[in-house]
């Protein structure tokens, strides 16, 4: 028998995502044109800011940057949920932190799918934020027990996807022409389906309740429902797309604009009013939209704190949260108390870096690694010494007030539901059938390797 080789993880995920990207943009058009706006944008930035350039290229994040989007999807039942872990694990994507909705009137808790290790971000990011209908918070019995017992008969998986789920688990990995077959298949579940699995009665009822239900329960399919790329400056995609035809809402959400961007700054618009054809009548649907994001450092828990009681700060003034017209003014007040320098927010333990050995500090290793053994100087001093370089850790992950925002604005804005609810994370990763793992956790690891690095490359160099 002929040994084929495996093809890595990263590459089948780098496949899917392009697939994925292709398909979306041939069934929502609007996509497309975002696309081309954000690669002009990013180029523009690219040759006008030199320093972000280098910033990213030190980082190695210049190749990743026009690779780079997220999806998200929203599913019905525990058996999705946790197949739907095993499918993205063949990609090398794992459940990273716990986002519950339900405190912003959405009736679902989620996670995001991506890679974890270093070089597999750098290599390509791609996520998918997953949600997980919460049925026990639809308070009419009835209705709750006919959603349940539709979600239950469908299938969203092809046969084939299944079984090479089960190739990947037993084999340990998959051919060339395996994972292609694998990609294939996996795509389908993400497909749109114009086909509803109800009557127009049913899905109306379903509405009623809440939009998101109707979402998710009347289809075959959990239709991936926007495709997000990443972009070096998002104020000015936000001032260029009304000209390119796209109404994007109102107000970026997230931090203010900054000199250093923080965590993750995302706007949205409505894409499509789509034709659905019922089993006794014709209809339509709105649920897949466009939307693009900026991110920026990750912060520690210490800064998150700071940025949650910030932003918290602000939204609680006036009633109208992020819809208030002096919302950005607001914002950007309440915000002169985050530190905007990258020495501060990394002295003052706010956000995280990785850190690497410049030529100057190998030259001057023995110095410098008496520094580092100095308690009162440390890596602080080495970076001050420039002996040691600190690039700013990017945050991969979503933020809850940000994601009900994105929600609310695509399910038809005004609409607000108060749910008696409480976070549920044992029953999510019970549901999911794993741990979903903590986002702050990987990033003090990923500072921490960094800083194992520094230091064994200078005991090499003093050797
Ligand atoms: C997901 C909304 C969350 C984001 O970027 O915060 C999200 C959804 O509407 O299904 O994608
Ligand atoms: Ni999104």
């Amino acid at each position: 028998s002929s040994l084929t080789p495996f093809v890595s993880a990263d590459e089948i995920r780098t496949r899917f995502s392009r697939a994925m990207s292709d398909m979306y943009r041939d069934e929502v058009p609007q996509y497309g044109t975002l696309l081309d706006l954000v690669a002009e944008v990013n180029a523009d930035v690219l040759q006008s800011q030199p320093a972000v350039q280098q910033e990213l290229a030190r980082a190695g994040d210049l190749e990743r940057l026009n690779l780079e989007r997220h999806g998200a999807i929203r599913l019905g039942t525990a058996y999705e949920l946790s197949t739907m872990r095993r499918l993205f694990a063949v990609m090398g994507m794992q459940a990273v932190g716990y986002y519950d909705l339900s405190v912003a009137g959405v009736p679902v808790h989620a996670t995001a799918f991506r890679p974890v290790a270093d070089e597999a971000l750098r290599n390509n990011p791609f996520r998918v934020f997953t949600s997980l209908l919460r049925l026990e918070l639809i308070a009419d019995a009835d209705l709750r027990a006919k959603a349940a017992d539709i979600v239950a008969k469908r299938q969203i998986f092809t046969p084939e996807a299944l079984h090479l789920i089960d190739l990947h688990e037993t084999a340990g990995g998959l051919s060339d022409d395996q994972a292609n077959a694998f990609v294939a298949a996996a795509l389908e579940t993400f497909r749109w389906h114009s086909d509803a699995t109800v009557d127009l009665a049913t899905y109306e009822s379903l509405q009623q309740s809440h939009r998101l239900l109707a979402d998710v329960v009347c289809f075959k399919g959990p239709h991936i429902n926007h495709l997000t790329p990443r972009t070096l400056d998002i104020d000015a995609i936000q001032a260029l797309m009304p000209a390119r035809g796209i109404n994007a809402k109102d107000v970026v959400e997230g931090p203010p604009r900054r000199t250093c961007p923080i965590l993750l700054r995302q706007t949205s618009f409505k894409a499509l009013e789509e034709t659905v054809r019922f089993s006794d009548h014709t209809g339509s649907h709105t649920a897949r939209f466009g939307e693009i994001e900026q991110r920026g450092v990750a912060l520690t828990a210490k800064g998150r704190a700071l940025y949650d009681d910030l932003l918290a700060q602000v939204r609680s003034m006036g009633n109208a949260g992020s819809a208030a017209p002096d919302y950005v003014t607001r914002l950007a007040q309440a915000f002169e108390q985050f530190p905007d320098s990258h020495v501060q927010m990394r002295e003052q333990g706010l956000a995280y870096y990785r850190y690497s050995l410049t030529e100057a500090g190998a030259q001057q290793a023995q110095r410098a690694l008496a520094l580092l053994q100095d308690p009162a100087a440390g890596m602080d001093a080495l970076v001050a010494a420039a002996w040691v370089a600190a690039e700013p850790i990017t945050y991969e992950d979503f933020l809850p007030v940000s994601a009900a925002g994105i929600f609310q604005s695509n399910l038809g804005g005004q609409e607000q539901r108060q749910y008696q609810a409480h976070a549920a994370r044992q029953a999510f990763e019970h549901d999911l059938g794993a741990a979903a793992l903590d986002e702050l956790a990987l990033y003090a690891q990923a500072q921490q390797r960094s800083q194992d690095q520094v230091q064994a490359a200078l005991h090499a160099a003093v050797a």
